[in-house]
């Protein structure tokens, strides 16, 4: 059985929840981290020194990091053209996984989401907003450009790469703040929004997030 350990909120841990729904993967999803707790115990610490949800079980394999736990159940569980046999288009394909994780996912979430419903509104500035949408903007038009008619990134088939690349785009698309108006990424966005898959995992409300004055404390 495969035990996913992490809140339903966590950008990370929707990766690994949406992957398990698209290949049908029996699972039992914990819920750790943030308000849960639960993660600075030495038996979670053993499992992720970081002390970050997610974490993954799955017989006696245990993981950390997301976008590896995403690639382990790929490799493992799926087939092509979800997870394309030939590694040449497998990897020109995780080169944009990739770079939504580590690029736009960093900008989305610091530039923008921090500051929109983590922090405390009174240290947020227009000025840095005005950055974080900037940036944002850059990034997204790269997104938009790649992804063309699409459907899908790597074109006429979901594979796993639209994982990666579509699980920050909820939010994306949620947060109040100016957008510049891209038709690819428009598009691409309520194909995702037609999946159950990414309904049920990763369009989930971040308000329980949202900053309270009694997280000052
Ligand atoms: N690079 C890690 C980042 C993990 C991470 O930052 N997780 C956040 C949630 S998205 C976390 O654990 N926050 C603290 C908590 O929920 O207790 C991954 O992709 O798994």
């Amino acid at each position: 059985m495969i035990t996913v350990y992490g809140r339903a909120t966590s950008s990370n841990v929707q990766i690994v929840m949406w992957t398990l729904a698209e290949l049908g993967l029996a699972h039992t999803r914990l819920d750790y981290g943030d308000t849960y707790g639960g993660t600075k115990t030495a038996e979670y610490l053993a499992m992720n020194p970081m002390g970050l949800v997610p974490c993954l079980r799955d017989g006696d394999v245990t993981l950390f990091e997301s976008a590896a736990i995403h690639r382990y159940l790929c490799a493992r569980y799926a087939k092509a053209p979800f997870w394309p046999a030939d590694l040449g288009q497998r990897a020109a394909l995780d080169c944009w996984a990739e770079w939504v994780k580590t690029s736009f996912m960093p900008a989305l979430l610091t530039g923008l989401f921090y500051p929109l419903v983590r922090r405390d509104p009174a240290t947020v500035t227009a000025d840095e907003l005005a950055k974080g949408a900037a940036e944002m903007a850059r990034l997204a038009a790269m997104l938009d450009a790649r992804l063309g008619q699409g459907p899908w990134l790597g074109g006429d088939e979901f594979t796993f790469a639209d994982i990666l690349a579509g699980h920050g785009l909820y939010r994306y698309y949620a947060l109040p703040f100016a957008r510049q108006d891209l038709p690819a990424l428009a598009a691409y966005y309520e194909r995702l929004r037609a999946r159950p898959a990414y309904l049920e995992h990763v369009c989930v409300s971040y308000e329980p997030l949202r900053f309270k004055p009694e997280d000052k404390k």
